[in-house]
């Protein structure tokens, strides 16, 4: 079996580091299976939560959705895109257009093949993205938006990324296109699994056996289902 790990929600807070009891435990966990890890963010924020001991010890890591791979901390390929000039802006649009308040900056973060754009803004500190986090529930401000975006732009894809953001990036360039690379049966762990989540497409494809995904709340959950894995 392989084990495919999305990081933010599963392994660890959304953009926070990894609990060190859970490391070490992971570490452990990891050692003489296929592993790898999967996220919408970049690579050097994965070592910033995950570590670098772990970035190195898995198979691969899997970064902006795929779009760029690494081994043992060195690149192995990448996707470029470039957002085309009308989408960003429809972005700056709903920039200027949601009723939300607070605007932190780094809204839009153009990532190797994909863009993540943020109403708050990503420089927002950790108690603006909970209270975005929770105005989002209430509203789906950020489902709307991905609506809007894939009714507006057929070739690109638009998903809810962790708490405050939505990873944008051209059709199929999404999480999933690293099956085709992992030879043999998959487990994949995620927490945004359901439709419109950024870890439905790659989970869509794994649900009959030989392949399984498990739907995770939070790391905690994650590390329960490992402690039966051996
Ligand atoms: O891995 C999940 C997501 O983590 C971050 O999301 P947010 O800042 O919204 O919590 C982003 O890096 C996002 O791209 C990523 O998909």
């Amino acid at each position: 079996m392989n084990y495919v790990f999305d990081i933010d929600g599963t392994l660890t807070p959304s953009r926070l580091k990894i609990d060190p009891v859970f490391e070490t435990f992971f570490l452990d966990w990891i050692k003489d299976k296929n592993v790898y890890l999967v996220t919408g963010s970049d690579y050097p924020k994965s070592v910033e939560q995950v570590g670098q001991k772990i970035c190195e010890s898995v198979n691969a890591c899997y970064n902006t959705a795929g779009n760029i791979q690494y081994v043992k901390g060195k690149e192995v390929y990448r996707n470029e895109w470039h957002a085309p000039p009308e989408l960003i802006d429809l972005l700056s649009k709903f920039l200027k257009e949601s009723e939300y308040p607070i605007r932190a900056g780094n809204h839009m973060e153009h990532r190797v093949g994909m863009l993540n754009f943020s109403i708050v803004g990503r420089n927002c500190t950790q108690k603006q993205r909970l209270d975005y986090n929770k105005y989002d529930n209430e509203k789906g401000e950020r489902e709307n938006f991905c609506k809007i975006i894939m009714e507006k732009f057929p070739s690109i894809e638009a998903t809810v990324g962790g708490q405050i953001s939505i990873d944008i990036y051209e059709k199929g360039k999404n999480k999933a296109q690293i099956i085709k690379l992992i030879q043999g049966p998959i487990h994949f762990f995620g927490d945004k699994t359901q439709k419109g989540g950024n870890d439905y497409a790659i989970a869509s494809q794994l649900l009959s056996p030989p392949h399984k995904v498990s739907q995770v709340e939070n790391w905690q959950e994650t590390q329960k289902l490992l402690v039966n894995i051996v």
